[in-house]
């Protein structure tokens, strides 16, 4: 989780100021204070030498001595964190970090039930896409709008830096968005309602949100989508679901990317496949390559599906 990744300051493409959420901190004054707040991180590396070395030094041996044997053992192959928190920060609770993980996203939530309120009213279906850097999300973006047709839609583009994605996708004639997470490692629920309200989404149409390339922090927080979808590519090793379980139990529909590549990487899709449903027997599975366009049929089929199951949805109501 990331409560220690110090995110905050995104800016939304053409605005200048930036929209921090809960713990507001601009670029040049409060670093300093954050890093306190959060424990460890850059602050006592940097060498403090009033005391904190010590402490830091004392935290980490209790946690050697404190959790090393109560934790490690139960989780036997699963497990992928110390403490009841599910990280460990030298210099923190496991309570204190729970504390500021459960602020942070109980915060999230309630952005994330206002874009979902606001989704549903027009009938715009949002699909959250997620990844590693580099598997090919925005590749597939370019590929999806241009088979898509008339089909109305929109983009929101999250990166660290750079416009580059958004540009990508405005080549195509769409409209699309760009938000800067600067430091932060996902997007969340509060940026995404200050990027839709740039766009000017037309009813029934398909909002594709390209979350920062990252298997890990985007999988803890909703931006009111319909669903998250996780994009792996062939060249990324059968284990990832593995390996990171919490992106892969969250998605929908994983898409496995790259098929083009397969024959060059001595891959085994079905090992994909299988562990990608060891961590989550429901989720829908697609082989595609957003290169080549095989398989795209599959995926627009998909999303031709969604997309009336939502409208059916809203029928109902
Ligand atoms: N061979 C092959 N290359 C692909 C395919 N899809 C994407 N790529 C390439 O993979 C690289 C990364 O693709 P992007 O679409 O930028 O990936 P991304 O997930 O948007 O990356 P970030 O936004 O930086 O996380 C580019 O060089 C693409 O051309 C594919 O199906 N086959
Ligand atoms: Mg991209």
């Amino acid at each position: 989780m990331c409560t220690v990744c110090g995110c905050g300051d995104a800016k939304v493409e053409g605005h200048g100021h930036s929209h921090s959420h809960s713990h507001a901190h601009g670029d040049r004054h409060g670093h300093h204070h954050h890093h306190h707040d959060h424990g460890h991180d850059h602050g006592h590396d940097h060498g403090h030498d009033d005391g904190h070395g010590d402490h830091h030094h004392d935290h980490h041996h209790d946690h050697h001595h404190g959790h090393g044997h109560d934790h490690a053992h139960h989780h036997g192959d699963l497990h992928y964190g110390h403490g009841a928190a599910g990280v460990h920060v030298a210099g923190m609770s496991q309570a204190r970090l729970i504390e500021i993980e459960t602020d942070i996203l109980s915060k999230n939530d309630r952005y994330a039930a206002e874009n979902r309120a606001f989704f549903r009213g027009r009938q715009v279906l949002a699909l959250n896409l997620v990844s590693s850097p580099g598997s090919g999300k925005t590749t597939l973006l370019v590929k999806t709008i241009e088979m898509l047709g008339t089909q109305a839609l929109a983009v929101i583009e999250g990166d660290q830096q750079t416009a580059n994605d958004a540009d990508r996708i405005r080549a195509t004639g769409a409209h699309a968005i760009q938000v800067n997470t600067g430091k932060g490692c996902h997007l969340d629920a509060h940026m995404v309602g200050h990027a839709v309200e740039h766009l000017n989404l037309a009813p029934h149409s398909v909002l594709f949100i390209e979350n920062v390339g990252n298997l890990v922090c985007p999988a803890a927080f909703d931006l009111g989508e319909d669903a998250k979808v996780a994009i792996l590519s062939v060249t990324e090793g059968e284990d990832k679901p593995l390996k990171y379980p919490d992106m892969f139990t969250a998605a929908r529909l994983a898409i496995l990317n790259k098929t083009d590549l397969a024959p060059h990487c001595d891959v085994d899709l079905a090992l994909y496949e299988e562990n990608l449903r060891r961590v989550n027997p429901g989720i829908d599975i697609l082989r595609l390559s957003a290169r080549t366009g095989e398989g795209m049929d599959a995926w627009l089929a998909w999303l031709r599906g969604r997309l009336a199951a939502k409208a059916g949805r809203a029928a109902a109501e």
